[in-house]
């Protein structure tokens, strides 16, 4: 049995015998096959496609639309302690590519694109950022225009993860007067996705950039029903809320290795560090944020499988969560010492990820802003 994350709350517990089954099977899946290799692509840079036919394996996303919301925030939360560029892989994969065909596309897109997409035999992407529009996607350039045979896109796109290894991409682009969304096959002549190279943090992502030289899609490339920027972040939404509980994954698993060192390094008489009160002080402060976290990350999975859960929660969730987990990584990070900067632990991993996982999906200045906009109704993003 693999051992169980940090829960001073019980909080495992109340999970169905299906829940707690999840959480083993990924949580021994990210012992045995994540773990051992993380540093190591981390060190090359690029993203470990070996453990795509293993993730393909666990089933994770095939019966998507029927897991419920709990059981997908577990499953996230473990496989980002095994590193947050895994949990962002399936979380483009499920949360933004085939959401986006389940809510918004016509019955054949469902039909051909969902089945290879769950079992990760087709791998998608989520073009909806660009060069010059981040934080407000509204003021995209990427452009589609109609001709006889269907839609010519052109644009950019950039920081997209799994870009390169995509063989479809969902491109966000303006058709007159609106914003759509379109299925683009990455083969399609005009369309190129280039590595972004020079990332000290999610080095072990496929993270591109992306060119689209007028590229032609038939009529059928369209999702029929995504027809307004409101489309795109109703899947954000989706993926906002994944990252939530993923993030818990790399806090607790950066707290675990933390501990272990805290209770095995003697200093000063030969104590342990964890014997000395300024470090009690530290450990329990992240053990307390690492349980506020879970507790948020279960209360939104109950207000989701209610049908209750708001955008306003969402950023509540996601603000809180990757700040908190960013400053448990660093906070391990200066107990470690010295071995915190090296690769012989994953602290330094997770931490630098988590400025990555801070900045996406929103920044923590968006999500304040959308949480400000709800307490004041006055929009403050301009
Ligand atoms: P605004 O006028 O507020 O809204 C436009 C329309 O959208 C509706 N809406 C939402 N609908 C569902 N969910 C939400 N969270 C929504 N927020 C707004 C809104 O009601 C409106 O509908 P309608 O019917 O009136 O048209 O839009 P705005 O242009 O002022 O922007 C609002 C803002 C700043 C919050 C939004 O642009 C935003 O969230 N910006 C952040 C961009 C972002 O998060 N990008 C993420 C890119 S994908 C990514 O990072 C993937 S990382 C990999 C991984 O996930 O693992
Ligand atoms: P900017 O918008 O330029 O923001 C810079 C700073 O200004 C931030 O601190 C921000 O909070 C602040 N700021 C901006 N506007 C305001 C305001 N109104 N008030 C106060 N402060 C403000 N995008 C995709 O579409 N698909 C992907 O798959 C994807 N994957 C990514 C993977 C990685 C590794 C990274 C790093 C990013 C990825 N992104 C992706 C892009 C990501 O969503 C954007 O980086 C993010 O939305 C922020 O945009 P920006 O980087 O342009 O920052």
């Amino acid at each position: 049995m693999p051992e169980p994350i940090l829960d001073l709350f019980e909080l495992e517990k109340a999970w169905s015998e299906e829940q707690k089954e999840t959480v083993v099977q990924i949580r021994r899946f990210v012992n045995q096959e994540v773990l051992p290799i993380m540093q190591e692509y981390h060190n090359k840079g690029v993203f470990p496609k070996d453990l795509i036919p293993k993730l393909s394996k666990l089933g994770i996303l095939e019966a998507i639309e029927e897991i419920d919301p709990i059981t997908y925030g577990l499953t996230l939360r473990e496989l980002e302690r095994g590193g947050s560029e895994i949990r962002s892989f399936i979380s483009v994969q499920g949360s933004l590519v085939m959401s986006a065909i389940s809510k918004f596309g016509s019955e054949e897109q469902k039909k051909k694109w969902l089945p290879p997409l769950g079992k990760l035999d087709v791998i998608g992407c989520f073009g909806l950022t660009e060069p010059d529009f981040g934080s407000n996607p509204s003021a995209m350039r990427t452009r589609a225009e109609k001709f006889s045979g269907g839609y010519k896109i052109s644009g950019s796109k950039c920081w997209i993860t799994n870009g390169t290894l995509a063989k479809v991409a969902v491109i966000w682009a303006r058709l007159g007067d609106q914003i759509h969304g379109f299925l683009v096959e990455t083969d399609r002549k005009g369309f190129d996705a280039r590595p972004i190279h020079g990332k000290w943090s999610f080095r072990a992502s496929d993270t591109a950039e992306i060119f689209l030289d007028k590229v032609e899609v038939p009529m059928t490339a369209i999702l029929p029903e995504a027809n307004s920027l409101g489309a795109a972040l109703k899947c954000l939404n989706q993926a906002r809320y994944g990252i939530s509980w993923g993030v818990i994954g790399a806090a607790s698993h950066a707290f675990e290795e933390t501990l272990k060192h805290l209770l095995e390094r003697p200093q000063f008489e030969g104590k342990p560090l964890a014997s000395h009160q300024l470090i009690q002080n530290k450990l329990a402060w992240m053990a307390t944020e690492i349980t506020a976290m879970q507790l948020i990350a279960k209360h939104i999975g109950i207000l989701k499988q209610e049908g209750n859960l708001k955008s306003h929660h969402i950023s509540l969730a996601k603000m809180n969560n990757c700040r908190k987990a960013l400053e448990v990584t660093r906070t391990c990070r200066e107990l470690l010492g010295a071995s915190g900067i090296h690769n012989e632990y994953h602290v330094g991993r997770h931490m630098t990820n988590l400025e990555t996982v801070i900045t996406y999906e929103g920044t923590e200045h968006i999500h304040a802003l959308v949480l400000g906009q709800h307490l004041t109704k006055i929009k403050a993003f301009v």
